[in-house]
């Protein structure tokens, strides 16, 4: 196991990717230089709902292929299982089903393994469910060393983010009986103060250092999308100080669902990793090299599409709590429009955004345009709408695309108009 591990965690909900993108995922960490993925996606059947069932021979020759395709290039391969849904702690009989499960994968050659915790209920009625948890964690973790000196594991506790230990999730005491009862050889992965971190510090990575007896394994969710099917995020990786590597066991992003649209995490996450000690992040000028690669991934079986309408594209994806700096001036630009004319440079702007999403259609590369198509659409038409109000403003202003009686993303957004909530993400009825 490399000191510092880096790479991917697909660990995110929703359809787990196909061998051909893990491949793709693959190179492009061997490219940058990241040295571990760990295999978690939520709805594998047999990684999560399913546990205790071990993988057919066709699932298990699925397996064994991308524990090769991680040997040849290098990678660590961790697997992980997420037996919390209903694992009966502290019943004996349990033990055995959860070695099986990793005999399977030490037969395919595998030596790292993850056991998760995460969101699953936290009510538990035989007393501690942290000691629960690390009782299990630590017998099996003796149980692989049995079988491979070189076994490694790695521990998700229910309470992963600082605002779930704050609402005590997982019972009073929790992070600090996991911190005191869990082998110290186990690692423990943390998403930072909340799922979605905005910013990770030094300082918080230190108190909670101090907590759990060792230095956190960051699960990053910045890029990942799944609880946001409307958007993705190709920003930088950002929020983060460079000195957090000295401090943390190793940072894993959990990326967009869409694997296509994980060149730009993947790539600064990169950079991040191997920026010298001294240098500041930039993560914008990291931002901007890594599209400039991306870039010839964009032709089209028409006219090229030109770069500066790119950079505001993609700036419109950036990161969960930032709009990039085109699209946010963008934006500006285009409200102000709307309250006060003449509008023209703004509207040819819009317009050309506009055009951009529609020629997205042309890509060469057929993953990445499905991947971004349904976005862009959303995109294209609301562009659309506000390039007919600024040509022509007015309450007689209608739209091809926004027709009466319809409503967006059916009942959702209705029921979200009920609920709103205020700055402090405070609910109340609108
Ligand atoms: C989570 C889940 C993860 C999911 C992510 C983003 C962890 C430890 N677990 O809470 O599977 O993809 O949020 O929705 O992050």
């Amino acid at each position: 196991m490399p000191p510092f591990l880096s790479g991917v965690i697909e660990g995110f909900y929703g359809p787990p990717w196909s061998q051909a993108e893990r491949r793709q995922v693959f190179d492009r960490m061997r490219d940058g230089g990241l040295n571990t993925y760990v295999y978690a996606p939520k709805d594998d059947l047999k990684h999560r709902a399913l546990w205790r069932e071990t993988y057919s021979a066709a699932e298990e020759e699925g397996l064994a292929e991308l524990v090769r395709a991680c040997r040849e290039r290098n990678l660590n391969f961790i697997y992980a299982l997420s037996p919390g849904l209903d694992l009966r702690y502290g019943d004996a009989t349990e033990a055995p089903v959860l070695q099986n499960r990793f005999a399977q994968m030490l037969a395919l050659g595998v030596t790292h393994f993850a056991l998760l915790f995460d969101d699953i209920p936290d009510r538990f009625e035989g007393g501690s469910l942290a000691a629960a948890q690390c009782a299990v964690t630590n017998a099996l973790f003796g149980w692989l060393r049995e079988r491979s000196a070189r076994a490694q594991l790695a521990f998700c506790p229910t309470a992963y983010c600082g605002r779930m230990v704050a609402a005590g999730l997982g019972g009073a005491g929790y992070l600090e009986t996991v911190g005191r009862e869990l082998a110290p050889a186990i690692d423990v992965f943390w998403t930072g103060p909340e799922i979605i971190s905005r910013e990770l510090t030094v300082a918080h990575v230190r108190d909670l250092a101090v907590v759990l007896r060792r230095k956190p394994l960051v699960w990053d969710n910045l890029h990942a999308n799944d609880y946001d099917g409307r958007r993705f995020f190709c920003g930088p990786y950002a929020g983060r100080p460079a000195e957090l590597r000295d401090e943390v066991r190793g940072l894993l992003v959990n990326p967009n669902c869409e694997a296509p649209l994980n060149f730009v995490p993947l790539r600064t996450l990169a950079g991040f990793v191997q920026a010298p000690a001294t240098a500041r992040w930039d993560a914008r000028a990291a931002y901007l090299a890594a599209l400039r690669d991306w870039w010839p991934g964009f032709t089209t079986v028409g006219a090229p599409l030109a770069w500066e309408d790119f950079v505001v594209f993609c700036d419109c994806y950036y990161l969960p709590h930032k709009e990039g700096d085109e699209a946010e001036t963008l934006f500006q630009d285009v409200r102000r429009a709307l309250q006060a004319r003449p509008a023209d440079a703004v509207r040819r702007r819009v317009a050309r955004l506009r055009e951009f999403c529609a020629r997205l259609a042309e890509l060469r590369d057929r993953a990445l345009f499905h991947a971004l198509s349904r976005r862009a659409w959303e995109l294209r038409e609301e562009l659309d709408l506000i390039e007919r109000f600024l040509a022509s403003p007015g309450p007689g202003v209608a739209s091809d695309f926004h027709l009466p009686g319809t409503y967006r993303g059916g009942l959702v957004p209705r029921l979200q108009r009920l609920l709103t909530p205020d700055i402090h993400g405070t609910f109340s009825p609108s």
